[in-house]
């Protein structure tokens, strides 16, 4: 995604600005080491772009930035569920305000803290305290942590993903790796199979891999790079990718987009919205990825 374009709405720091793209505000960080965005909307990281490197992360050319709809690419918050296990699909996070509580930079790079806070809104939806943060830290690498704290006093339970779209030249040549062999798969009504460990896709896939390795890989021989995908406190990994006639049926989605992307995320995946990870009053939560380019 473009953001060096985008008109400055407040300049924080040398290496930080808010800027605005429609209805949607993004803090943008140009730093030696990348050129990253975060919308405001969402907490969503909707770009990671290494210097010398194309983005590591997948847009939608047709993505609607009215700070209403979810962000189509990037790397939705999906939280406090993940899925359709309960309405609206994969939580309110992906669609709520996120406010921006600091940001730090050095030599290294930036990185920028969000938080979420309970509304009436969302207490409507989902009726718990809590406090969720992102960390969003912009380097030689991408990292992502979504940290959530129970504020309540009774405890609660949650799922949830970093829904992170990838960007690669062409899905053909592309070969993922590290994934594991077990996979729950959606499109056979949740039937548990074995697949390979390596996988280039050739359709329409959406699994939850159940036994992933600590890196997955994303062979790109267009773009000549690898991309890695480390997670952190997730039980799975979902891979999906909706192919021609998915594309085609969403409106945010351009017809040849799924051609140039992969989602591969960090998941905490329950089957119901009364399991996943129940934290007491007081605890917290890390769930994490962390993605870089060789
Ligand atoms: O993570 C895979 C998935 O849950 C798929 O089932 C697919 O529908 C995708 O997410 C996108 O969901 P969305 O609600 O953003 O259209």
């Amino acid at each position: 995604m473009d953001l060096v374009s985008l008109p400055a709405v407040t300049v924080l720091s040398d290496n930080v600005t808010i800027v605005q793209k429609d209805q949607v505000k993004i803090v943008r960080i140009i730093h030696d080491k990348a050129v990253a965005g975060i919308s405001l909307h969402g907490g969503h990281v909707v770009s990671y772009q290494p210097v010398d490197q194309q983005d590591l992360i997948w847009m939608s050319e047709k993505a609607i930035f009215d700070g209403k709809a979810a962000l189509r690419g990037g790397i939705p918050v999906c939280w406090p569920w993940f899925g359709r296990i309960a309405a609206p699909a994969h939580g309110f996070a992906r669609t709520s305000e996120w406010e921006l509580v600091e940001h730090r930079e050095n030599d290294q790079g930036v990185i920028v803290e969000l938080a979420l806070f309970p509304s009436e809104e969302t207490h409507q939806i989902w009726p718990h305290m809590f406090d969720a943060r992102l960390l969003v830290e912009v380097g030689s690498e991408l990292k992502v942590t979504l940290k959530v704290i129970n504020i309540d006093d009774e405890e609660w339970t949650f799922s949830g993903a970093l829904h992170s779209y990838l960007n690669v030249g062409d899905i053909l040549q592309a070969q993922t790796t590290g994934m594991g062999a077990e996979y729950i798969d959606s499109l056979q009504a949740d039937k548990v199979c074995q697949g390979g460990n390596t996988l280039v896709l050739t359709d329409t896939i959406d699994r939850v891999y159940t036994q992933p390795e600590a890196v997955i890989e994303v062979a790109d021989k267009v773009l000549e790079r690898t991309l890695c995908i480390e997670n952190h406190g997730h039980n799975s990994a979902v891979l999906w990718n909706p192919w021609a006639e998915g594309a085609q049926g969403m409106a945010d989605m351009q017809d040849d987009g799924y051609k140039t992307m992969i989602c591969v995320e960090s998941t905490v995946h329950a089957p119901t919205i009364k399991q996943g990870i129940t934290l007491q009053p007081g605890e917290s939560y890390d769930l994490v990825t962390v993605i870089s380019a060789k």
